[in-house]
């Protein structure tokens, strides 16, 4: 009985490779004398994905088979980083494929750096839905992923004369190997029009939509695969496309033109990304991109159980979903219409099924940030969601005020409806109403939520509301990212770690024996000397590696500081071209992240990292002492190389307004240390960590707030502090704009005259904590004491600690077992 693998299936090295060179010879139509790198990834991909999906299919059987509960995570933004390394890794097939490439003269790095980094999202919450997609399949969890997907993900960042320059993100171009397009299943989206009445059988009155547009919302599939299990989940993204080619009554009739441009309108929902953190974009269309999604994915879902139920009584015991933010949640309504139109459930029993169905995820506390929309778009875009969320308003105001009688701060503040002068629908409120779980994303978080945000639905429903510490995933932030440190770390305590973070734990044993340390630290210095040449290689800039790595990179937005760091920054160079002679330890000033297009003052914050980078680094005074460098286009790639380099993570918001933070977990996992306020997750990143092993400085939320409330004046802390008004005249002078006093006056009016966040008031704390870092940093053999014991005690921040959570305590969700023939 001879037993062949097979090419698509078999995991042996030899049918790996003969896998590989057929992709190459049969999708590419190469040879391997013709082949370029982007032939040999696309082979590589289909030969990875070839076997993803035998286990892909099995997975959807069983689920079905079994009818299991299913987590449906709705989500505006999926941010998933490239797949090919992650896949191999999930699969266990990365060091095999990486001996194949070798034998072969090819480079891994090479092959992997050809796939576009797929930005399907903005930042922090776009990411964290991705890590709980590795996660959910890594726990064998039930789950389906529903998104957009977008033509164009988050633009291109170019830096041009020190400005932010975007350019469109054409991640689509080539094909993509990662996606399957299911045409069969896709639904049709309804939009616009009016409503009606009409009797029902009982006789009573009932509306009903007549909408006036049709679009097809058509479903591609990518297979997310467990860490070592044979789970495959799907993430289901839907593109939108017009219902027909063409409108051939129009077409027939001569107007070829609005043929066209009917097709083309369609098309547009799916077209792009809006780049905005943390501040809703506002506009009609991304109303429309909510809305497709969500009936999509709330039909598809219903569609999927009716496949095997007569009805929708049992929907919730099967279903749970989860809106990330409120950007999925017009859900609420759109379920509610679903079975009371469609499927003519009565109020009470559709409301009962929706509310057992959904919760609700907030991600920030700007108030700026909760979306609110005018009654009169929305009424335009979805006439029958308006009269909805109006009955579920009357319904619920008239119980609260039973409830409370006489609170009409209560009844106004927790209504669906703002009434301005302009009526707008408040997105959270009505995610809230229809949800049975609302939770915030660290421990303040929650807790500030509960006092401010969210404070009247905590008031009536105190029981709703549950604290998720957000958690990254520990495959691709460590595992993926830094080889290097994970090999030492499984050669130490074996390969545990991989599925319970908590057993990072056991290197605690190892912070005494010096040989560890040693290697620990060269381990950091090479990959300091990695990113190094990397910057060199793609992006023409020079960094030492001997020098301490201080690295801030996420969105650049005005709460999150960058520009405190660079008031530090200034503060060194004074000092340095004041005291030529001082002992200074070496620094490099890293710096990344996008600013929202239209965010002026985030735009200016990234010209004054350039200009403040022109100056100090061609300043002889201060060569080898101090460099300051933006790098381009922070996205998922180049945080797999900068987070495993860094030796401090600036994590420096003002306390109150970062939700939790995740880039603070990647850092410290790879042995960065943190200085940073007592803001979102840093206090439990501080708290496990030890306070030894953390730097910490700047007011508390409370302080920020009373500071607030005694009336905060800015000005004083320049006059009183000579380093502060140097720095801020060193700006204001022109000196670092070629002589223009008037570049950066927005930064320097906004710091003296209102200091919304704070920057004024915390700057001397933070300059002595940095100087305590540097003290730290002269004694390496301590400072990799206390890196390596961050890495050891960062287990709670594995998302599959936050995953476990939700599905316990909010999903009802077990684990599913999905047997395999090998
Ligand atoms: O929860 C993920 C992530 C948090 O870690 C960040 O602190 C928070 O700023 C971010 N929130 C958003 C909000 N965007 N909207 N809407 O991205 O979520």
């Amino acid at each position: 009985n001879i037993q062949i693998e097979d090419d698509r299936t078999g995991m042996s090295k030899e049918t790996l490779k003969r896998a590989f060179l057929d992709h190459l010879f049969y999708i590419q139509g190469v040879d391997r004398s013709k082949a370029s790198l982007r032939d040999y990834y696309v082979a590589l991909s289909y030969t990875i994905r070839d076997r993803l999906l035998h286990r892909f299919l099995k997975t959807i059987e069983t689920y079905k088979k079994e009818e299991v509960k299913i987590v449906s995570y709705f989500s505006a933004e999926f941010l998933m980083g490239r797949q090919l390394g992650n896949n191999m890794v999930n699969l266990g097939l990365y060091n095999t494929m990486k001996e194949i490439i070798e034998e072969m003269n090819l480079d891994m790095d090479d092959i992997i750096e050809q796939e576009p980094d797929p930005g399907l999202g903005n930042g922090g919450l776009g990411r964290l839905a991705a890590c709980f997609l590795d996660s959910l399949a890594s726990l064998a969890m039930p789950a389906i992923g529903y998104g957009i997907r977008y033509e164009f993900g988050i633009f291109h960042q170019t830096i041009q004369d020190g400005w932010q320059v975007e350019i469109p993100d054409n991640w689509l171009r080539f094909e993509n190997p990662w996606e399957i397009e299911r045409p069969n299943e896709a639904v049709e989206i309804k939009l616009g029009g009016h409503t009606e009445k009409t009797h029902d059988d009982n006789g009573n009155l009932k509306s009903f939509w007549v909408a006036d547009r049709t679009i097809l919302a058509v479903p591609y599939d990518t297979p997310v695969p467990g860490y070592k299990t044979n789970t495959v989940n799907p993430l289901r993204l839907w593109k939108a496309e017009a219902s027909e080619s063409f409108n051939f009554e129009a077409f027939n009739a001569g107007h070829y033109d609005r043929a066209v441009e009917e097709k083309m309108g369609a098309e547009t929902i799916s077209k792009v990304l809006y780049p905005n953190d943390n501040t809703p974009a506002g506009r009609k269309l991304r109303l429309e991109q909510q809305y497709f999604f969500v009936s999509a994915s709330l039909q598809d879902l219903i569609r999927i159980h009716l496949s095997n139920h007569d009805n929708l009584d049992q929907f919730p015991e099967k279903v749970a979903v989860q809106l990330n933010d409120t950007h999925p949640a017009v859900a609420v309504a759109e379920l509610m219409r679903l079975l009371v139109d469609k499927h003519d459930y009565n109020w009470d029993k559709a409301w009962d099924i929706t509310t057992k169905t959904l919760a609700y995820t907030n991600h920030t506390l700007m108030p700026e940030a909760l979306e609110r929309w005018p009654v009169t778009i929305f009424g335009e875009l979805l006439p029958r969601h308006l009269e909805i969320i109006y009955e579920l308003n009357y319904r619920f105001l008239e119980n609260v005020r039973t409830w409370f009688p006489n609170d009409d701060e209560l009844v106004s503040n927790i209504s669906l409806i703002e009434e301005r002068s302009e009526k707008l629908i408040r997105m959270a409120n009505l995610a809230c109403l229809g949800s049975h779980a609302i939770n915030g994303v660290a421990a303040l978080h929650t807790e500030l939520l509960k006092q401010d945000t969210l404070k009247y639905f905590a008031r009536l429903w105190p029981e709703k509301f549950y604290n998720k510490t957000n958690g990254v995933t520990p495959r691709r932030w460590i595992l993926l990212s830094n080889p290097r440190l994970s090999s030492l770390i499984t050669e130490k305590i074996g390969d545990g770690w991989l599925k319970n973070l908590d057993e990072m734990r056991k290197l605690e044993q190892f912070v005494d024996d010096a040989e560890f340390r040693k290697q620990w630290l060269e381990i950091k210095q090479a990959n300091k000397r990695d990113l190094a040449d990397y910057l060199l290689k793609y992006r023409n800039i020079e960094i030492d590696p001997n020098t301490m790595f201080d690295v801030q990179v996420k969105r650049i937005h005005e709460y999150k500081r960058q520009h405190l760091m660079v008031l530090e920054i200034i503060t060194l160079y004074n000092r340095m071209k004041h005291q030529p002679d001082g002992d200074y330890v070496p620094r490099t000033f890293l710096f990344g992240g996008k600013a929202a297009p239209g965010y002026f003052m985030a735009k200016l914050v990234i010209k004054l990292v350039n200009a403040v980078a022109e100056v100090v680094n061609n300043d002889p005074d201060v060569r080898g002492r101090l460099k300051v460098v933006f790098m381009p286009n922070f996205n998922v790639s180049l945080g797999q190389r900068v987070y495993p380099a860094a030796d401090l993570s600036e994590q420096i918001s003002t306390a109150g307004k970062e939700a939790s933070g995740t880039g603070n977990m990647k850092f410290a996992m790879n042995g960065a240390l943190t200085i940073g306020t007592l803001d979102g997750a840093n206090i439990e990143i501080r708290e496990e960590a030890g306070a030894e092993n953390f730097f910490l400085f700047g007011l508390t939320a409370q302080e920020v707030y009373d500071r607030k409330a005694q009336g905060y004046s800015p000005s004083d802390y320049y006059h009183n502090n000579g380093n502060l008004k140097g720095v801020i005249d060193r700006i204001s002078s022109g000196y670092f704009s070629h002589g223009n006093c008037e570049l950066f006056q927005p930064i320097v009016d906004q710091l003296m005259n209102d200091d919304p966040y704070m920057l004024m008031a915390d700057y001397q704390a933070y300059v002595d904590c940095q100087d305590a870092v540097s003290q730290a940093y002269r004694d390496q053999d301590n400072w990799t004491r206390m890196a390596i014991l961050n890495s050891a005690r960062m287990g709670k921040f594995s998302s599959d600690r936050t995953i476990a959570e939700y599905c316990e305590q909010i999903w009802n969700v077990e684990p599913v077992d999905i047997k395999i023939e090998e």
